[in-house]
């Protein structure tokens, strides 16, 4: 007897009780499980190991099926869907290769903490072991990417396999879930018992702080003279940020916010130290890690300025190196207060003084509470006028560099029209002047994705949509489709770069079939930017494969986007010249359907503020 049934035997209260349905397929099944967990679009691209779930899928009457058409594609259309909207997106392959390209969509989702449920056809079971045709082990290949995988091998399992699934990937500290499902279960036929509840033993998720943890918390604020909060992603999957806003507010705290935290805290707020660590603010580094002599080599002594946070409060946060740089020197003199829902992240980068276990939504909120019993009296005002003077010292800034002004994009494009020139910051920040802020963004990877991230103010989480920990290029335009498929009524815009948009850019042909008005930016530099930014600073600018149009004709922007893009359907604008930004941008914004504005910037720009990695605060580069 399998778990199920032997669960489903036992008495459970009314209300409670399983539902039983009809005969069906196993397929059927996993369709209608699928429609009891609430979920209304799936990415999936057929095959022969998945196309019976196909079949059952078109029957369905709440589920939207939309084909990708790249498998990873689908895997970051359903991960857009999930960070834009806090519930698991789905999305489904066949065997072998179609599982295989699922894979980094599955690897970035346990990077980025994103609830994702992957599905996979498999060969029937008999031919598991066997080297069949279309055959991979993809439950043994996503093991260490995974937050858990099913290999399903009973038909009477499915209901309450998928009903764990989306449990576990959306509970606790979220990520993806695998289903691997062998064909003849797909095709075997039974009467479903489906299960009304999970019971998974040991998988908690009643971690909360004790007041004694948290009274000890509202001391250290008491007694310290630099108090920052550090916070990250897991105030947004943890629905933190009303929690966070009351306690920055009632302490009075500056507050500065990883990349996968953007949004988390309005960045338009005056405790708002924006984001930190390799390409964050210079004024944010400064305030976690204190203000150094700027240093060239690494040989030389750190010469503190001015001292940094001696309280660091740690939240939904894992210490990552493109944070800390030097981790041993991250934050060197403060006490740090680490709290998360995962007991694996603490002491895993860096040693807290004081670690917590919690949901951080409630650690906040009964901290919130603790603080209207006993308002804090300290004002911290010395501490807020130094942050001030950092923050006039160094604001996210750019101009027009001599390494621009001289480059070969000069030469090639612009020859006599310098001061029609486009930098790709003036792009990003047009953008959050005429979506007024409260657009949905997603990117690539590489200089663009840093751009963005510093030249549009988020007001709100789940706004900005990022590979992250990942660093996946070709992220951009399929997550894009997913958020605007979970909000057709918002602005979905991806900032891209060429590179980046050019490993997925075949997801345009699903966005015109669907019907599905998601635009993209291409901040076309005709390089691999970010690494071209590592070649002038560690290689003395020899190209190593990072340009990408063709050596042949460097004047022609190579590929032609125009071109491609109307072979797509899909409408798509060139704008080389500044003075014809703001109306093309504008006539993006207003189109109805999926568009494309292939913006020309030049490649020798470089992202700062820069902390070259495993460096520290003195090693940054903050004046162009
Ligand atoms: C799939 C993948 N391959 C390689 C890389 C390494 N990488 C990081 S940034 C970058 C350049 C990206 O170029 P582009 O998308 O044009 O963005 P730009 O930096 O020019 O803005 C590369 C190759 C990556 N992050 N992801
Ligand atoms: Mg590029």
């Amino acid at each position: 007897m399998s778990k199920t049934t032997q669960t489903a035997a036992k008495k459970a209260p009314a209300g409670k009780r399983a539902e039983i349905g009809p005969v069906m397929s196993g397929s059927e099944i996993l369709v209608a499980c699928l429609e009891r967990e609430g979920v209304d679009t799936i990415f999936a691209y057929p095959g022969g190991a998945s196309m019976e779930i196909h079949q059952a899928l078109t029957r369905s009457k709440k589920i939207r099926t939309v084909l990708p058409r790249h498998e990873q594609g689908g895997a970051f259309a359903a991960e857009g869907y999930a960070r834009a909207t806090g519930r698991a997106g789905v999305c489904m392959a066949t065997s072998g290769p179609g599982a295989t390209n699922l894979v980094t969509g599955i690897a970035d989702a346990f990077m980025d903490s994103v609830p994702l449920i992957a599905i996979t056809g498999q060969v029937p079971q008999a031919m598991i072991g066997k080297g069949g045709f279309q055959e991979t082990d993809i439950y043994g290949m996503t093991l260490p990417v995974v937050k858990h995988s099913y290999l399903i091998t009973d038909i009477n399992d499915i209901p309450r396999i998928v009903k764990e699934a989306f449990h576990i990937a959306q509970t606790g500290r979220p990520g993806p879930v695998l289903i691997d499902l062998p064909k003849n279960v797909q095709q075997a036929r039974t009467q479903p018992v489906f299960p009304k509840e999970v019971h998974l033993r040991g998988y908690r998720l009643d971690r909360r702080a004790s007041d004694l943890e948290l009274n000890e918390i509202i001391g250290l604020i008491a007694k310290s003279e630099r108090p920052v909060l550090y916070v990250g992603g897991g105030i947004i999957t943890g629905n933190a940020s009303p929690e966070l806003f009351r306690f920055a507010e009632a302490t009075q705290i500056p507050v500065t916010t990883t990349i996968m935290g953007c949004g988390a805290f309005p960045e338009t707020h005056a405790l708002s130290l924006r984001w930190l660590g390799m390409h964050g603010a210079a004024y944010a580094n400064w305030a976690v890690n204190g203000e150094f002599e700027p240093r060239t080599k690494v040989t030389e002594p750190m010469n503190k300025i001015a001292p940094g946070a001696d309280l660091l409060l740690a939240f939904g946060v894992r210490f990552d190196d493109r944070v800390t740089g030097n981790v041993q020197k991250f934050c060197e003199t403060g006490t740090i207060v680490h709290i998360d829902i995962d007991p694996s992240e603490i002491n895993k980068n860096k040693p807290a003084h004081l670690p917590i276990v919690s949901d951080i939504k409630y650690a906040l909120g009964r901290m919130v509470e603790m603080l209207e019993q006993r308002p804090m009296e300290k004002k911290f005002a010395a501490w807020h006028e130094q942050i001030g003077a950092w923050k006039r010292k160094a604001p996210f800034s750019y101009r027009m560099t001599e390494e621009v002004a001289q480059s070969q994009h000069m030469r090639d494009h612009l020859k006599g029209k310098e001061s029609e020139l486009i930098l790709p910051q003036m792009v990003v920040e047009l953008l959050y002047e005429l979506t007024k802020g409260d657009a949905i963004l997603t990117t690539g990877v590489g200089q663009h994705q840093m751009w963005t991230a510093q030249y549009y103010k988020f007001k709100h989480p789940r706004q900005l949509l990022t590979s992250a920990g990942l660093g996946a290029m070709g992220y951009g335009y399929p997550a894009a489709l997913g958020a605007k498929v979970a909000f057709p009524d918002r602005q979905v815009v991806d900032i891209d770069g060429d590179g980046s948009f050019l490993m997925n850019v075949q997801e345009l042909a699903t966005a015109h079939i669907e019907k599905i008005a998601a635009k993209a930016i291409i901040l076309n530099n005709q390089h691999l930017g970010m690494v071209v930014q590592w070649e002038d600073k560690f290689f003395e600018g020899n190209r190593g494969h990072t340009y990408l149009g063709d050596p042949g004709n460097r004047k022609q922007i190579y590929p032609d986007y125009i071109a491609m893009a109307k072979s797509f359907n899909v409408p798509c604008e060139r704008v080389m010249y500044k003075s014809e930004l703001r109306a093309a941008m504008q006539r993006m914004l207003d189109a109805t359907e999926p568009y494309v504005l292939d913006v020309i910037v030049p490649y020798a720009e470089h992202v700062l503020p820069f902390i070259p990695a495993g460096r520290t605060v003195a090693d940054m580069i903050w004046q162009a």
